[in-house]
């Protein structure tokens, strides 16, 4: 009995839950705005937001809904990557990082210490809270996978970046239809980077960011996530399929991925492209609609894109 107790502390230890801080349990409505998104995060009767003290991500909880995925077909800078529109519904909820990981948090886990910065010139863009980036899919992945974390799905991230649980128009910016007016929304391609280049298809107002900003200085999303918009574009888990669209339109429903789930390899040599949303601090401004799709190839690393995690409930 001695060995069989020594035995069920040791499995016991090793399935310890990480420590965990509830920041909130119920959302803040200067946040959440939406009556029907509270009550909709209040039947998860899960905290709202929580912080994993080993990295200091912070998560809020982003409830079953429904929404569109895709790109309303009057939208005229609409790719035909982005078409067509489809109807999801969201069916189990989940943790999304409040943020882009950043600095501090990558540099938070064992075997992530150092990192490769591309030179920008006397620009800083490696600050503790500056989103990370120049991260390979590989890198991004992994770094999730040790903290028992992933990367979102394409279609949860889309999801969670236009911030309803209802099936409501969505508008093809976060602000509106039209590209003007989108001050305080992100930072995103604007007059402050143009300054670097000129010619820059920039959107017409200055945001104080020339490149990457702190995480979370812009406003929050409807469901209290920031930046979802800009700043760095996001690796997703999934392959890239710019004809995705047609075959998923077709599915009922929303598959939420499970943990450890793994496309199937490409087919034929053909390259190992991941899916990016939420366009960055770089041009072209057009990426900075939720609908927006990259496709990289999954070895990419770019000053202009990084990741943010999901944690399954
Ligand atoms: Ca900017
Ligand atoms: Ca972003």
């Amino acid at each position: 009995m001695g060995l069989l107790a020594a035995l069920v502390i040791v499995f016991a230890a090793a399935q310890a839950p990480r420590a965990t801080t509830v920041i909130a349990v119920e959302p803040d409505p200067a946040v959440v705005r939406d009556p029907d998104v509270r009550d909709a995060i209040r039947d998860v009767k899960k905290p709202w937001k929580i912080r994993d003290e080993a990295t200091g991500v912070t998560f809020v909880l982003i409830p079953s809904g429904v929404s569109y995925v895709g790109a309303n077909d009057d939208d005229p800078v609409a790719a035909p990557d982005e078409k067509p529109r489809f109807h999801v519904t969201c069916t189990k909820a989940f943790y999304m990082a409040e943020t882009e990981t950043t600095f501090r948090q990558w540099r938070s886990v064992d075997g992530y210490r150092g990192h490769a910065v591309d030179p920008l010139g006397d620009l800083v863009v490696d600050a503790d809270d500056q989103p990370v980036s120049m991260v390979s899919h590989a890198d991004a992945t992994l770094w999730c996978t040790k903290s028992g974390w992933r990367l979102p799905d394409e279609r949860e991230w889309e999801y969670a970046a236009r911030g309803r649980v209802d099936a409501l128009r969505p508008t093809a910016w976060p602000w509106g239809d039209a590209k003007d007016g989108g001050a305080g929304w992100g930072n995103v391609p604007d007059l402050a980077a143009r300054k670097l280049e000129d010619g820059w298809d920039v959107l017409g107002f200055d945001d104080g960011f020339a490149v990457t900003a702190p995480v979370g200085k812009f406003r929050a999303n409807g469901f209290g996530l920031r930046d979802m918009i800009g700043n760095v574009s996001e690796w997703c888990a999934n392959r890239f399929d710019p004809k995705a669209y047609a075959g998923w339109s077709k599915l009922r429903g929303l598959r939420t991925m499970p943990k450890g789930f793994v496309d199937a390899p490409p087919k034929d040599d053909a390259p190992d492209l991941r899916s990016a949303r939420g366009g960055s601090w770089y041009p072209p401004a057009t990426a900075c609609r939720a609908s927006h799709r990259w496709g990289y190839d999954a070895s990419t690393r770019l000053a202009t894109l990084g990741f943010r995690a999901v944690r399954d409930i």
